[in-house]
């Protein structure tokens, strides 16, 4: 590679990628990244090319989320870009570092007039923390130094970088790169500590929640850390889940869904509700009302307000080292801590109930029982979206942090697979999963053939229902006629193959876990087809828990 005054746009772009560490794009050029792509082929940076550019962002979107560092990728200007409207949500809402880079054409000259031309910057601008248009090589250095700080910074998220093809071919010049240097967020106040320290203390029955911002991978430690000091018994958002590593015997369950699930039994009977990263762009865990408990809020950032989280404290600043001086103040202290412990055991007995059935097509209790058996407690699944994320979010039991992937922020279909890849790429040595419904897994079922080019492990489990499943049921439970919900499917055994993939087929209730052991022992990209009875949605889910209010109604 070229150095120093000799350098176009292009490379110092590339140069200053290389300076915040990127070791790969996804992405799907167009010809106004040819500048781009040559100086990546000159350089160590690898260009991971993806099927469709929705693929590469969900997969860039997925690296930061897993790392904390910011997924990097890259397409052509117009429809190239407009692909990636999606990637941006899901990366804004579900707080995931991302830089997005796309093409254009040249802003000095308009030979092609306004050919594939859309302003793309205005349309990312809802979408992302900071859209630009890079207007000048010199100005290269500073913007990719600043789109890094504002992607990574809390609350982190996506941010786009346009670079103009003319602008790209242009000599840079002398643009020294900045360096990057790491950043101590403040911790909160010993006023604030002291403030949360009381409430806890005062509590009678305090019980943890812990959200989606829990889940950031730098937070691990101190997280556990403090709920096994704390000893108060803790339940998650779906997007919290498996935040904590250890300290499993505290756990309360999962709020999939936002009031009368088992878990809200010990939700309305806390009178503390110590709420660990929660965001807002979650369907609420549970809804805050005048009579409910006090909430306090322990975030990187102010609660944002809303109807349903109206926190009465807030403990702001660094999470991580708040905790740990939190814990200082309440270590040995709490008599009360353990209060809300008895329903635990019930509330865990009645999730797990029928999770062995062996009814085929098979529960999806069962299903996640047996994804259960066969993952290592390091293994990573990732959903897609669908009806069997509810029941994935309630059932399935995590012990190492990060280890259940899900979306219940922009709740987009088609961002399984894509995450599942970037978590084989990252952790090769780890299971990784993909479990997607049959409507999901068809809006990317390309990037099978990328998987298969990248050489990855990974089993991609199908859930078979022919329907748009979690909206018929819906349909249902609304009282509207069955309508506009079902499809047909390929044969997704001759389909994996049709990629030179292995696939296979569940014929029996006893079936799936062999199935699932078979394909990760094989190793490679295996496709797995699994038929799922979704009855259960309505006797469990409605009728099962309404009963269950009704009965609570009654108890004096
Ligand atoms: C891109 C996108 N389109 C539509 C929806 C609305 N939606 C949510 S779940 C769902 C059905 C998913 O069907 P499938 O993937 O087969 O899963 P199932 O519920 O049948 O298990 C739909 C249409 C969405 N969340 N995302
Ligand atoms: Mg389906």
């Amino acid at each position: 590679m070229k150095t120093g005054i000799k350098m176009n746009g292009a490379e110092l772009f590339v140069a200053a990628l290389k300076n915040e560490g990127v070791r790969e794009i996804f992405g799907l050029p167009g010809e106004e990244n040819l500048a781009m792509v040559e100086a990546l082929r000159r350089s160590s940076i690898r260009l991971v090319v993806t099927r469709h550019e929705q693929a590469a962002a969900f997969m860039a979107a997925t690296h930061g989320r897993l790392t904390g560092r910011p997924g990097v990728c890259l397409t052509t200007l117009g429809p190239g870009a407009l692909n990636l409207t999606t990637g941006a949500a899901y990366a804004l809402l579900g707080a995931m570092p991302m830089v997005m880079i796309t093409g254009q054409k040249g802003v000095i000259s308009r030979k092609q007039a306004r050919f594939q031309v859309v302003d793309v910057v205005s349309t990312m601008t809802p979408l992302t923390k900071m859209a630009h248009q890079i207007v000048s090589p010199a100005t290269i250095p500073a913007l990719v130094r600043e789109a890094f700080r504002v992607a990574q910074q809390e609350r982190s998220g996506p941010v786009h970088l346009e670079l103009p093809e003319d602008v790209a071919a242009e000599p840079a010049g002398k643009s020294p790169l900045i360096q990057p240097h790491s950043i101590e967020a403040p911790v909160a106040q010993a006023a604030a500590l002291d403030r949360a320290a009381a409430l806890i203390l005062k509590a009678a029955r305090p019980l943890i929640m812990l959200g989606a911002a829990a889940s950031r991978p730098r937070l691990a430690d101190a997280l556990s850390d403090f709920v096994k000091r704390a000893q108060i018994p803790f339940f998650n958002t779906q997007m919290g889940k498996g935040s904590v590593s250890g300290g499993s015997g505290l756990y309360m369950g999962t709020a999939a869904l936002s009031e009368r699930d088992y878990v809200h039994d010990a939700i309305d009977r806390a009178d503390l509700i110590i709420a660990i990263g929660h965001d807002t762009v979650e369907k609420p865990p549970f809804f805050m009302g005048p009579k409910g408990p006090k909430v306090l809020h322990v975030g990187y950032l102010p609660a944002t307000v809303e109807e349903v989280y109206f926190p009465h404290a807030e403990l702001i600043g660094d999470v991580g080292p708040g905790l740990t001086l939190l814990a200082e103040r309440l270590e040995g202290k709490l008599p009360n801590a353990g209060a809300l412990m008895p329903l635990r055991e019930e509330i865990l007995a009645r999730i797990t109930a029928r999770a062995d059935e062996s009814r085929y097509p098979l529960t999806p209790q069962r299903i996640v029982h047996d994804v259960r058996q066969v993952m290592p407690q390091d293994g990573i699944v990732c959903l897609d979206n669908g009806m069997y994320k509810i029941w994935f979010a309630r059932n399935y039991r995590t012990r190492v942090a990060n280890t259940l992937l899900l979306d219940n922020a922009l709740a987009t279909m088609g961002a399984g697979l894509p995450s599942a890849m970037t978590a084989a790429m990252l952790y090769r040595d780890r299971r990784v999963l993909a479990v997607c419904g049959d409507g999901g897994f068809m809006m990317n079922s390309q990037e099978l053939e990328t998987a298969s080019r990248l050489g990855l492990n990974l089993v991609v489990l199908i859930l078979e229902d022919n329907a748009f499943g979690m909206i018929r049921w819906k349909q249902a439970a609304d009282g509207f006629q069955d309508f506009g919900m079902t499809f047909g499917n390929p044969d997704f055994v001759t389909y994996a193959r049709a990629y030179h993939l292995h696939g296979s087929r569940v014929e029996s209730a006893d079936g799936l876990a062999p199935a699932l052991e078979a394909a990760f022992v094989g190793g490679g990209v295996h496709v797995v087809a699994v038929p799922v009875d979704y009855a259960e949605n309505s006797r469990v889910l409605i009728d099962e828990l309404q009963a269950h209010a009704a009965e609570g109604r009654r108890k004096p």
